[in-house]
């Protein structure tokens, strides 16, 4: 009580007082609109999870929507949040064309709009402020090249599988087109199928198992993340294939489920991407509701892990 007295008799004698971090310029508590992908994965939980404690920390208020894998829904959603006149609009967008519409609209309206985690396709770079979240085209290039050094020792024609993402988004793209370059130089590494899994585990295992029905000389699955790579490894396991030593699966994300197959030896490397966009988020929305600058562009720092590095993360991994 005492502080407060304090705080406000300096800001009274102050012939301006700056606002505090979680307000706007106008005094009033920031608003921030969030149309989210969906729960296809823990990916996504972890991300939603993160988005929320962080605007709880920040004292931003947050209005949260779940698309359910719809582009549709999350048009929906952004003009609901200009019509309700947020000060920011955040959203990761499923796929990445058919947004300037809807973006024009909210910058007519004078809201500024975040990407957050994925990227879009647009003509105009003026209708977001901003994209905060990880470098994809990187992520896939690092399995690809992953696989070429361990393969390096062992000879022979190597059967890739690949299970995309959801078709159109981009880390789908743009982990297919990091893999390809990292293995273009290498004509015995070949992607015998690679077919879409939706980014979900029930979606991986059923692609999987249509694969496995043709064709068991498989190498490697290369999973676009976790949850279809977990998927895959359960329909190896029905068809009698043990991953990790009769198939090798890489993937991306490294959430606790992937980080504990590759610990357990089922799964045999991961690129990591971070969910945990929260904290640097809530920042920006701050930054943009008070008038302030912000860079065009904000890379996630991540890292890999083998089996013996995902053993020693294992326990001090919080998703
Ligand atoms: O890798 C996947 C999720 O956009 C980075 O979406 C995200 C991806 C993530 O479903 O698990």
């Amino acid at each position: 009580m005492r502080r407060l007295l304090l705080i406000a008799l300096v800001c009274v004698s102050l012939a301006a007082c700056a606002p505090p971090e979680n307000l706007a310029a106008d005094g009033s508590k920031i608003v921030v609109g969030f149309s989210q992908v969906g729960a296809e994965s823990g990916w996504r939980t972890a991300n939603t999870v993160s988005i929320h404690d962080a605007a709880l920390d920040a004292g931003i208020k947050l209005r949260f929507s779940d698309a359910q894998g719809k582009q549709a829904n999350q048009i929906t959603a952004i003009r609901s949040f200009i019509k309700q006149r947020v000060d920011v609009i955040a959203f990761s967008p499923v796929v990445e064309t058919g947004w300037d519409e809807v973006l024009t609209e909210a910058r007519q309206a004078g809201i500024p709009v975040i990407l957050t985690d994925r990227a879009i396709r647009t003509t105009s770079k003026d209708l977001y402020t901003t994209f905060i979240g990880s470098d994809f085209v990187k992520e896939g290039t690092l399995v690809g090249e992953w696989l070429v050094d361990y393969y390096a020792s062992r000879p022979g024609t190597v059967r890739v599988v690949e299970l995309r993402g959801t078709t159109g988004s981009a880390p789908a793209t743009d982990r297919a087109a990091g893999f390809r370059a990292a293995i273009k130089g290498e004509p015995r590494f070949q992607i015998v199928a690679s077919r879409t899994g939706d980014f979900t585990r029930p979606k991986g295992e059923a692609v999987m198992r249509a694969i496995l029905k043709t064709d068991r000389d498989i190498d490697v699955v290369f999973a676009h993340n976790d949850d279809m790579g977990l998927g895959a490894a359960k329909a190896l396991e029905a068809a009698g294939l043990q991953p990790g030593r009769d198939v090798r699966i890489v993937s991306i994300d490294a959430v606790r489920d992937g980080m504990k197959a590759l610990a357990e030896g089922r799964f045999t490397f991961i690129a990591e991407c971070s969910p945990l966009l929260g904290p640097q988020l809530m920042d920006l929305v701050n930054k943009i509701a008070n008038g302030q600058p912000v860079p065009p562009r904000i890379v996630t720092q991540e890292t890999t892990f083998t089996q013996e590095q995902a053993k020693a993360a294992l326990p001090d991994r919080k998703y």
